[in-house]
C-alpha cells in the first residue's frame, strides 16, 4: 500500500496520462496489465526511506533500566517552581514536555480533525494544496536539497492575517475560511503559550526584560510557521527493521527558529539525540506539548541553552499526526547572544548574522548538516 501511493506522489503525470488513453472501462485487461506492470516495474526504491543500520544505540525508555535513561523533563506551567526547571531543561537536553499548558483541547482536536480529514482526501485534491513553496502541501520531499521523509505535510504562514481564498486554505473546499480560523485559534493559543515560556526562562536568567525573547514571536514582522506532517504507516518497515534499520519520516535536524512547540496525536516515533549521540524514543502524549530549543536561542544565549537534534521515526500499523508551531524572529533581526547574559570577558561563540541569513543558509542546506557550524567563531584557545 505505501509503494503504491509513493508511487502515485513520484510519478502521477505519467500515470495520470497512462489512465486517460487507457480508459478503464473499455480496456479494463490491458490497463490492469498495464497497471500491474508500471507498479512492480517503477517500484521506487523504498530503500531511500530507510536509516542505515546505526551503531549509535538508541536507549528503549522503558522503566526496566531506569538507571541508564534520563527522563525527559516535564514542566507543569502551573506550578511555580517550573522556571528553574524549565532553564535546566534547556542546558541539559534543549527538550522538555509540558502538561498544565492552557491550550484548550477544544481547539487542539479541531485541528486534529480537519487535519485528519485533508490527509485521508485523495491525492489529486492534496496536491491542488502544493507545492509547499514556500506554504502549501508536500508530499515525501522534505525542502529542496535532496532529503526525502515518510510524510505528507501542509506547511502554513503562522501569520493570522493571511489570506484564505489561496492555497493552500482554498484547497479546503466546504469552508477554508473555517480551516483558517481553527489554525489561527490553535496557533494563538500556542504562540501565546511559547511566549510564556520564553518570558519564564529570561525571569530565571535573570535578563532584564522579561519578553527579550518573545518579543520576537510577538512581533508583526515575526517569521513563525506552522507545519502539520502527516506519517502514513508502512507495512514494509518491518522487513527492514529486522536489518536493524528505521523508516525514517523526518531526518534528523535542529530546528533553526527561536522555540518549537510539537503536539501529535498518540503514536509515537519522535525521538531525540543526546549528547552523546544516543537516540531517545520520546513517549507520545496526546494531552501534553513537547518543545524544541531552536538555533536562534542556542546563539542568544551564547549556547547555554542547546538546540535539540531529533528526527522522526515512522511505523507499519499507526499513522502519526503531529502538529509545530514554529516561533521564529523578524528577517531583520540580528541574531546575537544577549548582552545582559554575557559574563565579565565572554565572547560570543557566533559571527555576527540576521535571521534572513541564518535561514537562507538553513534552506540551501542539508536536513542533518550542523547548520550552525557556519556561522561559529573559531575558537583560538
Ligand atoms: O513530526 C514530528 O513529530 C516532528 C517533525 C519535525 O521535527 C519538524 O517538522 O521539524
Amino acid at each position: 500500500m505505501c509503494s503504491y501511493s509513493l508511487f502515485t506522489s513520484t510519478f502521477s503525470p505519467f500515470f495520470i496520462i497512462l489512465i486517460s488513453f487507457f480508459n478503464p472501462k473499455k480496456n479494463h485487461f490491458f490497463s490492469s496489465f498495464l497497471l500491474s506492470t508500471m507498479v512492480a516495474i517503477s517500484k521506487p526504491p523504498i530503500e531511500l526511506f530507510f536509516s542505515k543500520p546505526s551503531s549509535k544505540p538508541t536507549n528503549n525508555n522503558n522503566n526496566n533500566n531506569p538507571l541508564s535513561f534520563p527522563t525527559i523533563p516535564i514542566i507543569d506551567l502551573s506550578k511555580s517552581d517550573s522556571k528553574h526547571l524549565l532553564v535546566k531543561a534547556c542546558q541539559e537536553f534543549g527538550f522538555f514536555k509540558v502538561i498544565n499548558h492552557g491550550v484548550p483541547m477544544q481547539s487542539i482536536k479541531k485541528l486534529e480533525s480537519q487535519a485528519t480529514k485533508f490527509f485521508s482526501s485523495p491525492l489529486s485534491l492534496k496536491q491542488k494544496a502544493g507545492p509547499p513553496n514556500p506554504f502549501g502541501y508536500g508530499n515525501r520531499r522534505l525542502g529542496s536539497n535532496g532529503d526525502f521523509g515518510w510524510v505528507e505535510y501542509l506547511l502554513l504562514n503562522a501569520k493570522l492575517e493571511s489570506d484564505h481564498k489561496s492555497p493552500p486554505f482554498s484547497v479546503f473546499e466546504e469552508n477554508p475560511e473555517d480551516f483558517r480560523g481553527v489554525v489561527n485559534d490553535y496557533v494563538t493559543s500556542v504562540k501565546k503559550m511559547a511566549c510564556e515560556i520564553l518570558e519564564m526562562l529570561a525571569d530565571e536568567m535573570g535578563l532584564e526584560a522579561r519578553n527579550v525573547f518573545s518579543k520576537l514571536l510577538m512581533d508583526e514582522e515575526s517569521d513563525s510557521v506552522f507545519r502539520v506532517n502527516y506519517y502514513p504507516p508502512c507495512p514494509e518497515v518491518q522487513e527492514h527493521e529486522s536489518k536493524g534499520k528505521k523508516l525514517i519520516g523526518f531526518g534528523e535536524h535542529t530546528d533553526p527558529q527561536i522555540i518549537s512547540v510539537l503536539r501529535s496525536n498518540n503514536t509515537s516515533g519522535l525521538e531525540i539525540s543526546l549528547r552523546d549521540g544516543t537516540w531517545v524514543p520520546v513517549p507520545s502524549d496526546s494531552s501534553s506539548f513537547f518543545v524544541n530549543v531552536g538555533d536562534s536561542l542556542q546563539v542568544m544565549t551564547n549556547g547555554r541553552f542547546k538546540s535539540v537534534k531529533h528526527r522522526v521515526v515512522a511505523n507499519s500499523s499507526k499513522s502519526r499526526l503531529s502538529m509545530i508551531y514554529f516561533g521564529g524572529p523578524p528577517l531583520s533581526e540580528k541574531i546575537a547572544p544577549l548582552d545582559s547574559l554575557m559574563v565579565g570577558e565572554e565572547a560570543s561563540l557566533y559571527k555576527e548574522f540576521t535571521w534572513f541569513e541564518y535561514r537562507k543558509s538553513a534552506f540551501n542546506s542539508r536536513l542533518s548538516d550542523n547548520r550552525l557550524s557556519l556561522f561559529e567563531k573559531i575558537r583560538t584557545t
